[in-house]
């Protein structure tokens, strides 16, 4: 797979712990990349497509060393992980240490410090490689949680470079962020960038406050004054700062969307039209078809959607004859314990729930633990009546948004957790507590008896918002932010 054209050196770097690509065995025995599902890969491929750009990040394979490749204008620099390594950095302290941290503890975080170890070598090894592949001046976009410390590594390594971390989940309140043993190393590590941007307004407000109450650095809303010859404090509440030589960083809310356009162009072509009724066919054309599509995780509030959706059938607000919930559940670190065990409760209830109120013909919960293709996924979104995005905690959530852009003919009802950041646009959905499983079924009975005018007066408002703040908006937005222009002068 090396290509002797990908270029040494380039001016858009994006740093992602997973490349956007896994490589598949195709047909005549060789290997052919395909696209990973997941959030991050929806909002930044249509960033990069057209864009010369490197993207550095890991190739979903261990212990392997690939060589560089490049695909369209995108070239790809893998950044090789043991298995050791995986499993410390990326299952241990990303997905066991920081991500339940991060999302309100819904399950225990785990502290090890042979995980913080290895999540401090590997981000060196990511920082390393962006300061490889960037040519001088040039822009490098971090992506979230994993790599949190490599935006001060880079800084260090290469003071010429404009940089920018998002962060693609929330970022906590400090009563919870303070548990992390290493709170002082992370903060420092995201002041690196020039910009740190969050989902929404509170993750930003999240974070100034961690700075404030950990370092004491004077701040002007969203501006935070780091000392240039800033070290790593200890983990103990610091004095005022009152060094004379700073730099700025930015703290700031980037709320993430998606290509909307194409999305609209694809839900509406005939395939998806014609896949759209066959879908409803199948299912025994229900009166109300609910949809959940989520990875497979447990921040994502499938096991009270679906009891929610039991219970409804049992006390008979919804028959069985007239209603189906079509889960699709995208399979998800499979490698960690939670994961499995979350899997194993969510199938258990799903057969319960179908064993209860199921006919022959007609499950009451249609489940598929399975990716399914782009051009599927908006038939599905067409074809449903009621969408149930009920996340306990989320940085944005996609497809709320995915929904949204597909509903070109104004129909179909949102409902939509009050912790996805989507909320915050999306307010003219059926806002919920999903915690609140009274006020879950409430929602849904009305979801199901929604008229179709304020289906319709709905939908339009929510979709002039996502037309509005696409992805091309928010990307010019975030690369404006790092690149304004006296700060391009001052360099
Ligand atoms: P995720 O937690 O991965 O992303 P989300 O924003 O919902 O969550 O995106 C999921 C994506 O995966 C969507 O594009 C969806 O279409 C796709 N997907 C889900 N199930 C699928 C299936 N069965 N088959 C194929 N595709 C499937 C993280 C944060 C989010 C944030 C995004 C982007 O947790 O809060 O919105 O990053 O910043």
């Amino acid at each position: 797979m090396a290509s002797s054209k990908t270029p040494e050196t380039l001016d858009f770097v994006v740093v992602s712990n997973r490349l956007p690509i896994d490589a598949k065995p195709a047909k005549n025995g060789a290997e052919k990349w395909v696209t990973s599902p997941g959030g991050l890969v929806a909002a930044l491929q249509p960033v990069m497509k057209g864009r010369t750009a490197a993207w550095v990040g890991w190739p979903g394979r261990v212990d392997i060393d690939l060589e560089p490749f490049s695909l369209a204008s995108t070239h790809y620099f893998p950044v090789a992980l043991s298995a050791v390594e995986l499993e410390e950095h990326y299952e241990g302290f990303s997905n066991s240490t920081l991500w339940p941290l991060y999302h309100d503890v819904i399950v225990q975080p785990e502290f090890h410090r042979t995980w913080w170890e290895t999540y401090k070598k590997v981000n060196q090894r990511f920082a390393d490689r962006a300061a490889e592949v960037a040519a001088e001046g040039a822009f490098v976009w971090v992506q979230d949680y994993q790599l949190q410390l490599v935006p001060q590594m880079l800084r260090k390594k290469r003071p010429d470079l404009q940089i920018g971390y998002f962060h693609h989940i929330p970022f906590p309140a400090y009563e919870l962020f303070a548990q992390l043993p290493w709170r002082a190393d992370i903060l420092h590590g995201l002041l690196g960038a020039d910009v740190v941007g969050f989902q929404r307004k509170t993750d930003a407000s999240n974070m100034r406050e961690a700075v404030r109450r950990n370092f004491g650095y004077s701040m002007q809303k969203p501006m935070v004054r780091v000392p240039l010859r800033a070290t790593p404090p200890r983990n103990r509440k610091a004095p005022p700062v009152t060094a004379s030589k700073t730099r700025e960083v930015m703290v700031e809310a980037f709320p993430i969307s998606l290509d909307v356009q194409s999305s609209a162009k694809l839900a509406s072509s005939d395939a998806v039209v014609k896949r759209a009724k066959e879908i409803r066919k199948e299912l025994g054309s229900p009166k109300t078809m609910f949809l959940g599509v989520d990875r497979l995780d447990y921040t994502k509030g499938i096991r009270h959607r679906l009891k929610a959706f039991g219970e409804m059938l049992q006390e008979g607000t919804l028959k069985a004859e007239d209603a189906v919930f079509v889960q699709l559940a995208s399979p998800s670190r499979e490698g960690v314990e939670q994961y499995r065990e979350l899997r194993d409760d969510i199938e258990q209830l799903v057969g319960r729930i179908n064993g209860d109120f199921g006919h022959l013909n007609r499950p009451a919960i249609v489940y598929l633990h399975q990716n399914i293709s782009r051009e599927e996924m908006m038939a599905m979104y067409v074809a449903c009546d009621v969408m149930v995005v009920t996340p306990l905690r989320d940085g944005m959530n996609l497809v709320a948004k995915e929904f949204v852009s597909a509903r070109t003919d104004h129909r179909g009802a949102l409902v939509l957790s009050e912790f996805a950041g989507a909320a915050d646009e999306l307010d003219e959905a059926l806002i919920v507590n999903p915690h609140d499983i009274d006020g879950l079924k409430e929602a849904l009975a009305d979801a199901a008896a929604m008229s179709a005018a304020e289906q319709k007066s709905r939908m339009e408002h929510m979709r002039k918002v996502v037309v509005e703040n696409d992805i091309k908006r928010w990307a010019t937005s975030f690369i404006d932010a790092v690149k304004p222009p006296e700060r391009k002068r001052r360099r």
